[in-house]
């Protein structure tokens, strides 16, 4: 490990940047607070006696807003959490305490790309195109990728390309591609660690639809504890044909939150 971390410091190990930039105004799901993002101490406002000046900012944010990560507190299912904890008592002064954020570790794990846009042809899959066991099988096959236990399993739709074009991005009345329970519990049977894709929903949302039912959300992180990682940048390693690699995530540490913002990295 030591050899790797020398050669990254020498510029051999090449590191791609997973996150979308968090900026006002960028697309988001209408079920998250604003990201909102202001100055309020310019330079000059308060200038030291020796002439030096500071700006300080401060934002407020939704923490499932931009690149961000599921936490397993984040969805129930009749009042249960993930292993069967109580949606009410996980809570305790509006923090959760129990598989709140900051539970998750960080992640230095095998990552792998499953790029089903670039397989079928497309720079992007149609709104409300669930993703069939069959795409994604074949996906892999061709690009000789396997999954293995403990991965993180990075999903492209090609929808991420659409997240400068703001609201398409989001859905509604388009919906937006991904997977659906059939390729969500096939890849639950292989006991994957972190599932992530380039929309903003992760799963297969049917037009008009809006963000109502999403059962994958519920087979990841109620039923097996299978993190979610949403509107991830994938194009690059796309472009780059970088199927596998070290996956680097770091969640904030804020206790009891249901999500947190992140800049995952791949690293080859
Ligand atoms: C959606 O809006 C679907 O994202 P999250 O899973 O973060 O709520």
């Amino acid at each position: 490990m030591t050899d790797r971390l020398v050669q990254a410091l020498n510029g051999d190990v090449r590191t791609y940047d997973l996150a979308r930039q968090l900026r006002v105004g960028m697309p988001q799901s209408p079920n998250h607070p604003q990201f909102w993002h202001v100055l309020p101490r310019r330079h000059g406002d308060m200038v030291r006696a020796d002439g030096g000046s500071a700006a300080n900012d401060m934002i407020t944010t939704g923490t499932h807003v931009g690149t961000h990560i599921d936490a397993l507190a984040h969805v129930s299912q009749d009042g249960e959490l993930y292993g069967g904890a109580d949606a009410g008592d996980a809570c305790l002064g509006g923090k959760y305490v129990e598989h709140g954020v900051h539970t998750i570790e960080p992640m230095l794990r095998r990552g792998i790309l499953v790029d089903v846009a670039a397989y079928l042809g497309v720079t992007t899959l149609d709104g409300g195109y669930e993703i069939t066991l069959a795409d994604f099988e074949a996906t892999l096959e061709k690009q000789g990728t396997e999954v293995r236990e403990g991965d993180v399993v990075l999903i492209r739709s090609g929808w991420g390309a659409k997240f400068d074009e703001g609201a398409t991005f989001v859905g509604g009345p388009s919906g937006v591609p991904g997977i659906g329970p059939e390729v969500g519990q096939w890849l639950a049977d292989r006991k994957i660690h972190a599932a992530g894709a380039d929309s903003i929903a992760f799963e297969c949302l049917q037009p008009g639809a809006g963000h109502g039912l999403l059962p994958v959300h519920r087979i990841f992180l109620v039923e097996h504890g299978i993190y979610i990682i949403e509107a991830m940048n994938l194009e690059e390693i796309s472009h780059e044909q970088v199927w596998e690699f070290t996956l680097v995530l770091v969640p904030l540490n804020i206790f009891g939150a249901t999500g947190s913002p992140v800049r995952p990295l791949a690293v080859v």
